[in-house]
């Protein structure tokens, strides 16, 4: 059975390549998540993608991951640094987690240091642009087929 991968964005990622293309880069959430598909494919496997503003959107597409995903890339935003419920949520799901972020958030401001979600990620990238989201899915393949 091909396995499925969620890729979960958070807040304000949908104005990717939209603005501060110093910080995020020149990709749209809709460029991510068609590389992301496409490498998914050689990989063997089957990628949503999604965005949301809203947390407890969020909190309910890792519910339904528990249903049906062997692993989920996350970037959740500011989130990230605030959120004890994404965390939680994440503590529920059985399967492979990456935390992405696009930018270097350890060279900015010191209130984005620190990340619930890293207590439960199985890795974490930042500062590798929208790349990032590719590598962890490169990694999420290699542990599901070593
Ligand atoms: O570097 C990342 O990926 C972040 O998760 C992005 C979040 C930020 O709050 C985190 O500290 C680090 C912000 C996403 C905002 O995305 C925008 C993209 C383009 C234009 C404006 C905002």
């Amino acid at each position: 059975m091909t396995a499925i991968a969620y890729i979960i964005n958070g807040p304000n990622l949908n104005l990717l390549g939209q603005r501060e293309p110093q910080i995020y880069g020149h990709e749209t959430i809709e460029d991510v998540a068609a590389s992301c598909e496409t490498l998914g494919a050689t990989l063997g496997i089957k990628i949503k993608a999604m965005q949301s503003n809203h947390e407890g959107q969020i909190i309910d597409w890792i519910h339904e991951a528990r249903l049906e995903a062997a692993g989920i890339i996350i970037n959740p935003g500011a989130f990230t640094h605030t959120s004890i419920a994404i965390l939680d949520a994440l503590n529920a799901f059985d399967g492979t987690v990456f935390e992405v972020h696009i930018s270097q958030v350890h060279k900015r401001e010191a209130f984005r240091h620190h990340s619930y979600v890293s207590l439960r990620a199985d890795g974490v990238i930042a500062g590798f642009g929208t790349e990032g989201y590719e590598l962890a899915l490169r990694r999420l393949a290699s542990i599901l087929a070593p």
